[in-house]
């Protein structure tokens, strides 16, 4: 059984934007203001550190077993830590090699940026990957190596063939609480986001916020 996975506000860390806080605070903060899913994610780090980080991540949400904690791209350091999944870009391991050390019990994520990724995506066997992330939305300088936007209605097509494909989406890149409701309305699952989060000095604040434009006005 894989873990309860809830997309619709999903956090992904980066160090030096919390600091001088560390990111498990930040994540706790951020858990608390409505985030449901988290990703530890840190290209700087060494795989050592990276295990101590996302230990230190999963001590901050022990408390909140509905929010799993996913690792980006590092499947050792996922399986040392017990972590609920891990995800991968295109130049990782490919998710069928990444299921098979997984097992079936964990989360898969892919980053899909085209047309072409998704039908790759959508031809692996059913069960190997849970969630699509579709990258970037728009250019962002938190990983200007991502390229230049999508845009809304690339996002909203490729998340259609997605869920016709039976997949979840999360959308990435250059999303704030200004343009969350614009993303939500594409019709992706949920939306990713590091800076609108961690580079905010009210991480609990900045998440309540998010949180509420991912909520049709009508629910709310
Ligand atoms: N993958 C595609 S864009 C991105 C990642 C990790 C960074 C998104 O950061 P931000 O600050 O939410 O634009
Ligand atoms: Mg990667």
């Amino acid at each position: 059984m894989r873990p309860p996975f809830d997309p619709t506000l999903y956090l992904v860390t980066d160090t030096e934007l919390c600091r001088p806080h560390p990111v498990a605070d930040v994540v706790r903060a951020a858990v608390a203001g409505g985030v449901t899913a988290v990703q530890v994610r840190d290209k700087h780090a060494s795989r050592r550190e990276l295990l101590a980080l996302t230990r230190a991540v999963q001590a901050a949400v022990a408390d909140r077993p509905d929010v799993p904690v996913v690792v980006n791209d590092a499947v050792d350091v996922a399986l040392l830590a017990g972590a609920d999944g891990v995800h991968v870009g295109q130049e990782d391991l490919p998710a069928e090699e990444v299921r098979r050390l997984l097992g079936p019990d964990r989360l898969i994520g892919l980053s899909v940026e085209s047309a072409d990724d998704l039908a790759v995506a959508l031809g692996l066997p059913p069960g190997t990957v849970d969630v699509l992330g579709l990258s970037p939305v728009w250019a962002t300088p938190t990983k200007p190596e991502a390229g230049p936007g999508l845009g809304l209605e690339a996002v909203r097509e490729l998340a259609r063939v997605a869920h016709a494909g039976g997949l979840l989406t999360v959308a990435i890149g250059g999303i704030d609480a200004a343009r969350a409701a614009d993303v939500a309305a594409t019709g992706v699952d949920g939306i990713c986001v590091v800076s609108a989060v961690c580079a905010d000095p009210d991480p609990q604040e900045a998440a309540t916020r998010l949180r509420a434009a991912m909520t049709p006005v009508g629910a709310r």
